[in-house]
C-alpha cells in the first residue's frame, strides 16, 4: 500500500527502492507519463489546435490514420528516444521496429504502444486512450529487431493505459497489482487515486459490436443470446450492454464496475488475421496483463492470451476479457461437447 494522493513519480521511486529496480525502468515509465500528459493536453484542446480529422494516410494494417494517430505516435517517439531508458520502440502506427538514432544512448527496455486507441472517437469528442507494454531488451543488442519483440505476454515487465476522458487516468501494473493515477492538471502530476484495483468476479454487463453477430462462432453467439434473453433465459438475470468503440474505455469500465469485453473470432478475417481484429502486442497483451493483475481473466476462447507465442509484430487475435466467472463461462462454451 502506498497511500492515496502520492504522485506517480513518488510511487515509481518507491517501487524502484522496494524491488531494487534499475533507474531505467523508472525512467521509461516517466517518459511514458510525459507523453501521456502531452496527449492529454492535445485531446482536451481538440479543434482549437487543429488536431481533428483524417491524416489522409494509411497505417501498416491498411487503416486510415487520423491526424492524432500520427501526432501521438511522434509524441511517444520523442518522449522515449532521448533519455537512454528505452532500447527500441514498436507502435501500432509503424510498420517496422523503431530503432533509436545512432547518437542516442540505449536503455534496457523495449516499449510497445498504441498511441491513440479508438482514435475515430476524437472527431465525436468521446473517450480515447493510449496503451503500452514494456518488455526486457536482449542483453548486448544495440539495435533490437522484430524477433526480440516477439515475446509472449507473460514476459511483460509492465503494462498500462491512459484514458483521456472527463479526467485523464493512467492504470499501471508492474506485476504487483493494478494502481490508478488521475492527472491533476493544476500541478501537472499523476496522483494515485485507486490502489490495488480488483474486478468483481461476476457481472451483468457485456461489451461487443453486435453488428458483427453473423460473423461470430457459435460459442459467442450462444453466450450473447443468453445474455440478451435476460431473466427469462438460461442465465436467469438481466444484462446491460455498452460499446464505446475504444478498448481503453471498455477496460477502464470493467476495472471500475466489472463486465466482459469481447472482440471475438470473426469469420471474415479467419485466414488473414487468425479471426481477430485487435492487435496482440499493442492491445490484447497489455490489457490482459492488467486484467489478470486485477483478478480478471483474458482469453481467446481457445487459449490464455498471455501464453500465445507471437509470430509477428502486428498480429491480431480474438479477445475475451473481464470478470473472471463470465469469461470462464464463455471459454467453457468453446470446449468441444460442452452443453
Ligand atoms: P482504432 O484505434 O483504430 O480506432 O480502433 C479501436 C479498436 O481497436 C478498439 O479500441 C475498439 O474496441 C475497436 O477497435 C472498435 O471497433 P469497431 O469499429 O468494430 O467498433
Amino acid at each position: 500500500m502506498y497511500g492515496i494522493g502520492i504522485t506517480l513519480t513518488q510511487f515509481m521511486l518507491d517501487e524502484q527502492r522496494r524491488y531494487g529496480a534499475s533507474g531505467h525502468f523508472t525512467g521509461v515509465l516517466n517518459d511514458i507519463a510525459t507523453a501521456c500528459k502531452k496527449i492529454a493536453s492535445l485531446t482536451s484542446k481538440g479543434a482549437l489546435v487543429g488536431v481533428l480529422g483524417s491524416a489522409n494516410t494509411e497505417n501498416v494494417q491498411g487503416e486510415v490514420q487520423k491526424k492524432m494517430d500520427v501526432i501521438t505516435n511522434e509524441i511517444f517517439i520523442e518522449a522515449l528516444q532521448n533519455n537512454g531508458n528505452a532500447a527500441a520502440l514498436a507502435s501500432e502506427e509503424m510498420e517496422e521496429v523503431y530503432n533509436l538514432p545512432e547518437n542516442k544512448p540505449r536503455g534496457r527496455y523495449l516499449v510497445l504502444f498504441d498511441p491513440l486507441d479508438g482514435s475515430s472517437n476524437m472527431d465525436i469528442n468521446v473517450s480515447v486512450g493510449t496503451i503500452f507494454s514494456i518488455l526486457r531488451a536482449p542483453n548486448g543488442v544495440r539495435n533490437p529487431t522484430e524477433k526480440d519483440f516477439l515475446q509472449p505476454g507473460v514476459t511483460q515487465v509492465a503494462a498500462g493505459y491512459c484514458l483521456y476522458g472527463p479526467s485523464t487516468i493512467m492504470a499501471l501494473t508492474a506485476g504487483n497489482g493494478v494502481n490508478m493515477f488521475t492527472l491533476d492538471r493544476d500541478c501537472g502530476e499523476f496522483i494515485l487515486t485507486r490502489e490495488n484495483v480488483q474486478i468483481p468476479a461476476d457481472t451483468q454487463e457485456f461489451a461487443i459490436n453486435m453488428s458483427n453477430e453473423r460473423y461470430w462462432e457459435e460459442p459467442i453467439k450462444r453466450y450473447i443470446k443468453e445474455c440478451v434473453a435476460g431473466k427469462d433465459g438460461p442465465r436467469g438475470k438481466n444484462f446491460n450492454m455498452r460499446w464505446v468503440a475504444a478498448m481503453v474505455a471498455e477496460i477502464h469500465r470493467i476495472l471500475t464496475r466489472g463486465g466482459i469485453f469481447t472482440y471475438p473470432f470473426d469469420e471474415r478475417v479467419r485466414h488473414d488475421s487468425n479471426g481477430g481484429k485487435l492487435r496482440l502486442m499493442y492491445e490484447a497483451n497489455p490489457m490482459s496483463f492488467i486484467i489478470e493483475q486485477a483478478g480478471g481473466m483474458a482469453h481467446t476462447g481457445y487459449e490464455r492470451i498471455m501464453e500465445i507465442q507471437p509470430t509477428s509484430l502486428h498480429q491480431r487475435i480474438p479477445v475475451i476479457q473481464g470478470s473472471r466467472n463470465e469469461v470462464d463461462l464463455v471459454v467453457s462454451y468453446h470446449r468441444p461437447n460442452d452443453d
